[in-house]
């Protein structure tokens, strides 16, 4: 695993990216641009090795965060942080594998930082794990948006499948007064709640019990309209045929213990994602990559 002087020495640009000792003790990554920046593209941002997990994005206009943290979040070696960008993989969910855990082990491991760079529209940072039998690849762009790219290569002789989900915790002023519209609901989708199958809407999502749907299908635009903050998110997928919506909502916000039990009207995961029957098969050598593009709209 590299030190933090490792990390500093080798990857830190001056004024605009450096690694620290978060309290828990895990190394993580702090972005931001210096005041008076020549570019009005600047963002703050955050990403800890553990996990190459991204936990905080807030572009120059924005007045909150883009992403969620729970306040509750655990950082420690063997639990996943609560909130920014979960990158579940190589499966979706609860292990076919009693005692293995849910949504996979990248989110569990120290990855390796192979390469930072900072141009005046943008910061790139690239992580990468091996992850037999898949090297991985995250590369994380903080600019006036925030682009999220995961690459996983086959590196086994024979083919090999796998689930992926960049499952991204957006904040929110008020559940209530939240929708999401764009091409999601022209999909049909599985309510994992219930086990059931369901026609699409064409309705734009509202919320108000627990939400745990798997939609089917390319969404190439997607959009949290913020009724209480007053301000848009659009969400663009790339290489993703499957996303995730869910809300805890109340039961299941008490029940999670790295999870405040009102935080749930604070947030919205919306998951991009290639789960279930869209899982991904790779010959030898074969890649696969999904990203998402995350901009805050103007208001
Ligand atoms: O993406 C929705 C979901 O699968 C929910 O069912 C819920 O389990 C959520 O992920 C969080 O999972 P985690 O393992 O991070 O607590």
């Amino acid at each position: 695993m590299q030190t933090l002087a490792e990390l500093n020495a080798n990857f830190a640009i001056e004024e605009i990216l450096r690694f620290e000792l978060h309290e828990s003790g895990l190394i993580v990554g702090n972005v931001s641009y210096p005041d008076g920046h020549a570019s009005n593209r600047r963002s703050e941002g955050q990403f800890f090795v553990h996990g190459a997990h991204v936990t905080h994005f807030r572009p120059s206009h924005a007045s909150e965060p883009v992403l969620f943290m729970s306040s509750e979040s655990l950082f420690t070696d063997d639990k996943a942080i609560r909130g920014g960008i979960p990158i579940c993989f190589p499966w979706f969910g609860p292990s076919a594998n009693p005692g293995e855990p849910a949504h996979g082990l990248a989110r569990l491991k120290d990855w390796h930082v192979s390469s930072t760079s900072a141009t005046d529209d943008a910061v790139t940072i690239v992580l990468e794990l091996a992850l037999p039998p898949f090297q991985l690849r995250f590369q994380i762009r903080f600019g006036r948006g925030l682009i999220a790219e995961l690459t996983a290569t086959n590196t086994a002789g024979h083919e090999v499948t796998h689930e992926v989900a960049l499952h991204t915790y957006f904040a929110v002023g008020d559940i209530h007064a939240v929708s999401v519209d764009g091409d999601l609901p022209g999909l049909p989708f599985l309510d994992q709640l219930t086990g059931d199958v369901h026609a699409a809407s064409h309705e734009a999502i509202r919320f108000s019990e627990e939400t745990d749907r798997i939609y089917s299908g390319i969404a190439q635009s997607i959009q949290i309209d913020d009724g209480s903050w007053k301000r848009k998110i659009r969400i663009t997928p790339s290489g993703s045929h499957s996303t995730v919506v869910w809300n805890p909502w109340i039961a299941k916000s008490q029940r999670m213990s790295d999870f405040g039990d009102h935080e749930y009207l604070g947030m919205l995961c919306i998951e991009t994602a290639n789960v279930k029957d869209q899982r991904i098969a790779l010959s030898p050598n074969g890649k696969s990559t999904v990203s998402v593009a995350i901009d805050l709209l103007e208001s």
